[in-house]
């Protein structure tokens, strides 16, 4: 996602952590204002292009080598490169976060890395090898030129909630405060427990691929309904964006919740 995404899923997540997870990450990130999770998710973003970040580039995404429109899947031995994947990522960092051996500073930063990539995991095109994710994909949107990973990262959430007059950081907090009222007792209260149901902590790389899988079938559904060629150049601010908006929707409230539930098994082991 883009810092709109990564910002309003970290603050769905603050609403719905406990008590003793939200001081625990207070404490861990030196800060406690309601923006400790929120002012962490794109920190991930900022290190990937520095000489020491590097090695962190694929841990954004999984290229599944499927094929759509026809078939949408993902496979952990076949997707996840050598060099990682965001799977074996969030499994890596979601440990480094619980061993007390390792100093707490390396704890913040896995904090930090977990955070984002609970986030990614729900973009569907960070689960798709097809033209690096969609990136080099040369679409239209409101007629400007943009690539395709561009638009699901950014341009239909933007537009979704209305443009992008402010500051993400103060439109990802009001889209935030919808979303978790949306959760709560709005239009996603009753698939809410679904989302967080098969949740193994013991697990991260099955629950991971879940979240994944679940993701990737958006990819043949909504991303490429037609096939890769035939999106080529297109303009997607119309009836593409109508059927995109309520995917990224229900993605980044489910990436907040999930991120809740993670948080709180992380937490909980420090008990
Ligand atoms: N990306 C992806 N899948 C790929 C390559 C890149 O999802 N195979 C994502 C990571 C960034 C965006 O696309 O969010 C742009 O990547 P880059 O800056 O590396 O081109
Ligand atoms: N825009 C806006 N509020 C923002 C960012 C951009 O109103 N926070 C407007 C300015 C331009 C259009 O959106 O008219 C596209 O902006 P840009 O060309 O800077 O991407
Ligand atoms: N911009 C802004 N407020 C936002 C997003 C963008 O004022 N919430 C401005 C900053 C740049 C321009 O719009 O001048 C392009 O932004 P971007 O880099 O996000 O395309
Ligand atoms: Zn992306
Ligand atoms: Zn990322």
């Amino acid at each position: 996602w883009g810092g709109l995404g990564h910002i309003t899923t970290a603050f769905i997540a603050s609403h719905f952590v406990s008590n003793t997870t939200q001081a625990h990450f207070q404490e861990l990130l030196r800060n406690d204002e309601p923006d400790y999770l929120a002012g962490v998710a794109t920190w991930a973003d900022s290190i990937r292009y520095t000489s020491w970040g590097r090695f962190t580039k694929n841990f954004h995404f999984i290229d599944a080598h499927d094929n759509p429109p026809e078939s949408c899947n993902v496979d952990f031995e076949r997707d996840c490169k050598e060099s990682g994947c965001v799977i074996s990522a969030l499994a890596n960092y979601t440990q480094q976060s619980l061993d007390t051996r390792i100093p707490e500073w390396q704890r913040a930063q896995a904090a930090k890395f977990v955070i984002h990539f609970v986030g990614d995991l729900h973009q569907p095109l960070h689960n798709e090898d097809v033209a690096l994710g969609g990136n080099r994909i040369h679409v239209l949107w409101d007629g400007r030129k943009y690539n395709l990973h561009h638009v699901w990262d950014s341009s239909i959430a933007e537009k979704w909630i209305g443009g992008r007059h402010g500051s993400p950081y103060l439109l990802a907090k009001k889209w935030a405060n919808q979303l978790t009222v949306e959760i709560a007792d709005g239009k996603f209260a009753e698939e809410k427990d679904a989302w967080v149901k098969d949740l193994e902590f013991e697990d991260p790389i099955a629950t991971a691929m879940a979240w994944s899988r679940e993701c990737n079938t958006y990819v043949c559904t909504h991303v490429f309904p037609e096939g890769p060629k035939a999106i080529v150049g297109q303009e997607l601010g119309g009836a593409y964006f109508e059927a995109a908006g309520p995917v990224i929707e229900k993605q980044v409230a489910r990436a907040g919740l999930r991120m809740a539930a993670w948080l709180d098994r992380i937490a909980a082991e420090y008990e």
